[in-house]
């Protein structure tokens, strides 16, 4: 139960939603926590929280946006002291923006999704890869999507992106299969969050609308389930989970009442 007491745990897109709840999830198990995100201003109320409701524990806030390789270079350089060990990664950071059909897909759109969900992703851990390989031991873990499973109409560029996080996660289990590194990925269905209100360019009642009549997953659903991840015995690596609200059971098979 004590496994993650003192752990050093980075996590991106701490501002809202899934990182958010993960970091309160991590603080309630004794971890340290670098919180990231492009919204500073929320991690260092976040920060004031956490360290008000759990005691004993380090946190470290630092901007960072996940489309920028030198803004991911500098925060993960600029740690201080003990931070600059990163026991678990969390890659977060992710968005959607709109529902359209490929053809009318913009390029903002397209650079956007694939800069924050895949590059930056696969940037952040060329920067801390290298200090678990030093220390031999680490944990990465991958926010995928039943959207890096299926694909659905309207979803083209946002699936491409969560299927490319899925090759290079299963690439990566190989190629740390000879290290106690451990790497993870969990691909959740519907989770209220701000994902919606960010698809829809911020119309709540369009972001509203995807939940109506059924009862999504909320961030800590996800959260307990990473850090149920990342408690494990040492020789136990969940690879792979696929997790639905209870109503659902693929990307777009839904029930709701009426
Ligand atoms: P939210 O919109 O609530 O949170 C997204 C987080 O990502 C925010 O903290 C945001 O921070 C951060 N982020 C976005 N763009 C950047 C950027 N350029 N640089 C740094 N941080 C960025 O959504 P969720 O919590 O739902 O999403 C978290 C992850 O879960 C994503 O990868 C998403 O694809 C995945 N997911 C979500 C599902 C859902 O239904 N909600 C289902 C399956 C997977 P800020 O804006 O402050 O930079
Ligand atoms: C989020 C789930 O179905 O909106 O990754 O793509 S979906």
């Amino acid at each position: 139960a004590d496994r993650l007491k003192g752990k050093n745990v980075f996590i991106t897109g701490a501002s809202s939603g899934i990182g958010l709840a993960t970091a309160h999830e991590f603080a309630k198990a004794g971890s340290n926590l670098i919180l990231t995100a492009r919204r500073v201003n929320r991690l260092d109320e976040l920060k004031k929280e956490l360290q008000q409701r759990y005691s004993g524990i380090q946190v470290h806030t630092v901007g960072l946006d996940m489309r920028d390789k030198s803004s991911i270079d500098k925060a993960v350089s600029s740690l201080p002291g003990d931070f600059k060990r990163v026991d678990i990664l969390v890659n977060n950071a992710g968005l959607v923006l709109g529902m359209d059909p490929l053809e009318k897909v913009t390029e903002e759109a397209y650079t956007t999704m694939f800069d924050t969900n895949v590059k930056g992703l696969v940037f952040l851990t060329q920067a801390i890869l290298p200090g678990m390989r030093e220390r031999n031991q680490g944990h990465i873990v991958q926010l995928g999507s039943v959207a890096g499973k299926e694909a659905y109409p309207g979803g083209s560029i946002y699936c491409g992106t969560k299927h490319a996080v899925e090759a290079i996660t299963r690439s990566l289990l190989f190629e740390l299969m000879d290290t106690p590194i451990r790497v993870s990925q969990i691909c959740p269905g519907m989770v209220e969050t701000e994902f919606s209100k960010v698809r829809f360019g911020g119309d709540a009642e369009k972001a509203d609308d995807v939940y109506k009549g059924m009862t999504p997953l909320v961030g800590q659903d996800i959260a307990e389930l990473i850090v149920f991840t990342t408690s494990r015995p040492a020789h136990v690596n969940i690879c792979d989970m696929l997790v639905f609200p209870t109503a659902q059971a693929s990307a777009r098979m839904v029930h709701r009442k009426n």
